[in-house]
């Protein structure tokens, strides 16, 4: 075999399971096959992990009805045997079915599990090379209260927070409040770990402030309590390393939320079209539009991204820049921000698709 086997695994235990299908989906049909064999490992809901069907088709959305990883399907085992990684697929009460090597994996996994560098983690140890953050990266992008330590340490402005672990709520609410309340109003309670809008409120006062906590805790018992950034633009830039890791920057894009959505919640993250339009590039004056790609290149290093990033700007009504967060796996379908931000640049989805995995293929593993 000479054609590097690349393994696209989705699904997962998240809620997003039907979005990282859908996103797996378009990888598989973008993944040139005279280059490339693909392997399709779907992690069921229950958090089984089989062999996928390769029928792209039945990945996609077709009417209301939402894809899932049929936890039916042959099992499947990542494991390292003397040097060799091997796919090794088990039918219960058969003997284990070899496919031979994987040479690198792309992962298509949301939140817990997927982006927060425990599957990154897990593919160290078994010597395989992926697509994207590694572990470090990947955990720290995921939970919103390191994010800030890094970025704060790295001299990169974040917007004022604190941090209410549950210990510390059961124990001194009182202290906890009045911490809160001096950062002032408007705030945002967030669950610090979680990668959807899931369990996040905007809190207008000091009323309001035990119910978002509780709320955010149901996410995660770690919450974030961040200033609100009024009056601000919320504006995003793409990072991909180059062929010759160096970092390059995609121009600034705008999401502009229609309807009623207070923030880029779930639904206008998810249900596009008649919620939200991408402004690419975004309207800025040029020197802020260069100074928010000089800013994404730095949070990259900051957090020792990998392959690709979005990192995610306020733009405050006096022009400064404030980083609100960095995604490791940002939505990538085709007509999503990261994607549509490359391809304005002139890269291609495909090509997009091609060079993660080729950084991949790339990487040391420090084994064979
Ligand atoms: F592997 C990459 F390229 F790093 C990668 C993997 C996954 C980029 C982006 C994503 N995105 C997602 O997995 C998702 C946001 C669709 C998960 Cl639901």
């Amino acid at each position: 075999r000479t054609k590097p086997r690349v393994a696209v695994v989705f699904g997962g235990r998240s809620s997003e399971h039907a979005i990282s299908c859908v996103t797996a989906g378009a990888v598989m049909d973008a993944i040139d096959r005279e280059k490339y064999d693909v392997v399709p490992i779907g992690i069921a809901r229950d958090g089984r992990w089989v062999l996928e069907s390769d029928d792209t088709a039945r990945l996609r959305l077709a009417g209301d009805r939402l894809p899932a990883v049929d936890g039916e399907r042959p099992a499947v085992a990542l494991l390292r045997e003397e040097a060799h990684t091997d796919l090794v697929v088990t039918e219960a009460h058969q003997p284990p079915v070899t496919l031979g090597e994987v040479d690198v994996v792309f992962p298509v996994l949301h939140g817990p599990w997927g982006e927060d560098g425990t599957i990154q983690g897990m593919l160290e140890m078994a010597g395989v090379r992926y697509v994207g953050a590694g572990v470090l990266a990947s955990a720290v992008s995921m939970d919103k209260a390191y994010m800030k330590v890094v970025l704060e340490a790295a001299g990169i402005p974040v917007m004022p927070g604190v941090v209410i672990t549950a210990r510390r709520w059961k124990r001194e609410p009182d202290a906890c409040r009045a911490e809160i309340e001096a950062l002032g109003f408007p705030l945002f309670v967030k669950p610090a770990r979680g990668g959807s809008s899931i369990g996040i409120s905007k809190v207008h006062d000091a009323s309001e402030i035990d119910a978002a906590i509780a709320l955010a805790q149901a996410e995660d018992p770690k919450v974030l309590v961040e200033v609100g950034a009024v009056g601000a633009r919320e504006i995003e830039c793409g990072v991909l390393e180059g062929p010759d890791g160096e970092i390059l920057t995609s121009q600034p894009a705008e999401i502009r939320i229609g309807g009623d959505h207070e923030w880029y919640d779930f639904e206008a993250k998810y249900l596009p079209a008649e919620h939200t339009e991408l402004d690419i590039p975004a309207v800025l004056p040029d020197e802020v539009a260069a100074q928010m790609r000089i800013l994404a290149a730095r949070v990259f290093e900051a957090v020792s991204g990998e392959g690709l990033a979005r990192v995610d700007f306020f733009v405050m009504p006096d022009h400064s820049l404030v980083v609100n967060e960095l995604n490791t796996m940002p939505g990538f379908t085709p007509t999503s921000m990261y994607p549509q931000m490359w391809a304005a640049a002139g890269v291609t989805y495909s090509e997009l698709v091609d060079r993660l995995i080729q950084l991949a293929l790339e990487r040391d593993t420090g084994l064979r």
